[in-house]
């Protein structure tokens, strides 16, 4: 959806910020099987996506300063007869690189390209096969590549550009700011059919349901699985079943986001299931609130992410001191009822790549304080998708 112009550019900005006459290549990710010979719903490498526009997977990005092509992967006929031919002009126009190779002419000139250097830029992913980042699973399609490039050549040394793509990715470009926000406007009006239909005896998967009822018909998916957790529930911070029956007087957590041309949005509203919150629910919903004001007001360009953390998470103590749960304000107490962070970087992925340094113009960033308190079965997190202008932050989520 975005013209070839917006990749050009990006590959130019990566190779400029790399020494002169620097070799890179960098993978698509790989499909993930799901079970005997299905895979999951595919999903493109971030980085790739953003040098490229291309969707394919397990293509290969080569270039240098003076040559630029893509190396399409095997595939067999009967690869072509299921999932249709890959179509090298349509792959051309999308990311403006004229050459598209199928894959033994591709790697041929990548052979050529490699001989006269010492080093290639790739994405660095560890030797074994499967990798954890975070705790995540990470795809094999990097380890898969450095393998390959280790082939050709054993000398060779790979050159690490995760650096390089960072810096470039956490400072959105204007189309990028518009892509985010329509993800969050489709997000939104999520959120008007679910307010509608929420009362005690719905499921929290019949809520689900008509998000992702939603989102489809938006051509949209989820950007990650969504949390719809009623009473106690919101107190599991990851809580994905979302198969429960809500109650009445509890309160309702949702946690969603559309992806929308792979942008990805990330609101959290926490909604009381029937009627007016109890008075307790009221105080702690407030006290949530101003914490959320308080992050907001303080963000501008050049605070550090460290001086934010602290300053909101004392904040947040003062706050949990004044509703009785704790007090002390000091780091251990607040993370009992606040073990998570206030903000994370938000663009094509939904915990998007970013050095937490110094806050820049135009990062878009999540605000998500949140309480959650077991005992009292009350787990409450307002949500935002902020971006940082000379003006402070910009909310970009208002209308729910
Ligand atoms: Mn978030």
């Amino acid at each position: 959806m975005f013209s070839s112009e917006f990749y050009i550019n990006n590959r130019k900005r990566l190779l400029d910020s790399l020494p002169d006459d620097s070799l890179v290549v960098i993978t698509a990710n790989g499909l993930m099987q799901r079970s005997a010979d299905t895979t999951y719903s595919f999903q493109q490498d971030s980085n790739f996506w953003y040098l490229t526009g291309v969707d394919e997977p397990d293509a290969v990005l080569v270039m240098s300063v003076n040559e630029q092509f893509l190396i399409l992967p095997k595939r067999s006929d009967s690869e072509d007869i299921f999932g249709g031919q890959l179509n090298c002009d349509e792959i051309a126009k999308t990311s403006g690189i004229v050459s598209v190779y199928e894959y033994s002419e591709g790697w041929a000139r990548y052979k050529i390209m490699q001989k006269s250097r010492k080093t290639v830029h790739t994405i660095i992913a560890p030797p074994s096969k499967i990798v954890l980042t975070d705790s995540f699973y990470t795809n094999q399609s990097r380890s898969r590549l450095a393998q390959k490039l280790k082939r050709y050549n054993n000398e060779i040394v790979l050159e690490d550009v995760r650096g390089v793509l960072t810096e470039m990715r956490q400072v959105k470009q204007p189309i990028e700011v518009r892509a985010i926000q329509q993800a969050i406007h489709i997000t939104e009006s999520a959120f008007e059919k679910v307010k509608i239909i929420l009362s005690p005896g719905v499921a929290e998967y019949e809520l689900e349901a008509e998000i992702t009822r939603v989102f489809i018909s938006r051509q949209t998916t989820h950007a990650y699985q969504p949390i719809i957790a009623g009473g106690a529930r919101a107190c599991t911070l990851h809580y994905i079943k979302n198969n429960q029956v809500l109650a009445e007087g509890d309160l309702c957590l949702f946690d969603i986001g559309a992806q929308y041309n792979h942008y990805a949005a990330d609101i959290t509203r926490t909604l009381p299931v029937n009627g007016p919150m109890s008075k307790r629910q009221q105080l702690v919903f407030e006290a949530v609130q101003r914490v959320h004001k308080f992050a907001l007001a303080i963000i501008k360009i050049g605070l550090s992410w460290q001086e934010y953390n602290k300053q909101v998470q004392y904040n947040m103590g003062e706050e949990l001191i004044k509703l009785g749960l704790i007090t002390e304000n000091a780091n251990k107490e607040v993370r009992r009822y606040f073990p998570h962070s206030v903000s994370h970087s938000l663009g094509l992925d939904v915990h998007d790549v970013c050095d937490y340094k110094i806050m820049k113009e135009d990062m878009v960033i999540t605000v998500e304080p949140g309480i959650y308190i077991p005992e009292e079965g009350i787990g409450i997190r307002i949500e935002d998708d902020v971006l940082i202008t000379s003006m402070g932050a910009r909310n970009l989520s208002t209308m729910v």
